[in-house]
């Protein structure tokens, strides 16, 4: 029997809650006078919670006490918890259920690998949690995407070869870390933002059964484009 290991990003892939990360980074902004755009939100995709606000500080040029700054981080994040209890799975972005169940279905062994400290709460909300075998989140990793740690953890709790894994991820650093992590790494998102990706769809709706069943019998490998910088 085939079986792969399948690795789901969270925000921007199951669900979106950038857009609660924007609301609540915003106010938080707003609140010590520097400006926050929707732009720079697309920044923060992928990103830690404290390298998140690190950069806000310095688009705006501000420094904060150590203090002050955990105060920050603490106001942040319970605002943005206040919009997670408010949700449930209607929130579940389109076909990705059906992915999931499919592959249960087909006994592969499936993992979330996110940068968030919140993934947990997030899945019991939305009902997905018994989804995953394993769940590899912010409060297991010490090495941000693109650093592969996060899918390399998730790929030893499914004990799998990172080769025969498979990770969907929306920010460019995730899918370098699949990539330095040699495992499929498969974009969801722009074309033009994602390119380093072996594959990439817009959203789950544009994923047939059988590029899954490929995927599965190993009949769909990576690509041999890896380590495109623009920047050579
Ligand atoms: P938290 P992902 C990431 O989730 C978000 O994309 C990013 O914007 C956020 O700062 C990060 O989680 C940390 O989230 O504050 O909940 O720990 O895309 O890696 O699932
Ligand atoms: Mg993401």
């Amino acid at each position: 029997m085939h079986k792969k290991g399948f690795i789901f990003d969270l925000d921007g892939v199951i669900v979106d809650t950038a857009k609660y990360h924007f609301l609540a980074w915003k106010r938080l902004a707003n609140s010590i006078g520097v400006d926050f755009s929707e732009t720079q939100n697309e920044q923060l995709k992928g990103v830690s919670r404290v390298r998140s606000l690190e950069k806000i500080l310095e688009w705006g040029n501000k420094s904060l006490s150590e203090g002050e700054f955990m105060k920050l981080m603490g106001l942040k994040n319970n605002e943005y918890l206040s919009y997670i209890d408010q949700m449930d799975d209607s929130e579940i972005l389109p076909d990705v259920s059906k992915t999931l169940d499919f592959l249960i279905e087909k006994e592969q062994a499936i993992a979330l690998g996110s940068a968030s400290k919140n993934a947990t709460p997030i899945l019991k909300k939305v009902n997905l949690l018994e989804k995953f075998e394993a769940i590899v989140d912010g409060n297991d990793v010490s090495k941000a995407k693109p650093n592969p740690e996060v899918f390399l953890i998730g790929a030893e709790l499914l004990k799998m070869k990172p080769e025969n894994c498979i990770v969907f991820e929306d920010s460019v650093a995730g899918v370098q870390a699949a990539n330095t992590a040699n495992m499929i790494s498969i974009g969801i998102g722009e074309k033009e933002v994602l390119y380093e990706a072996d594959y990439i769809f817009k959203d789950f709706t544009e994923i047939s059964s059988e590029f899954l069943e490929a995927l599965i019998s190993g009949d769909i490998n990576k690509q041999q484009k890896k380590n495109v910088s623009i920047n050579n």
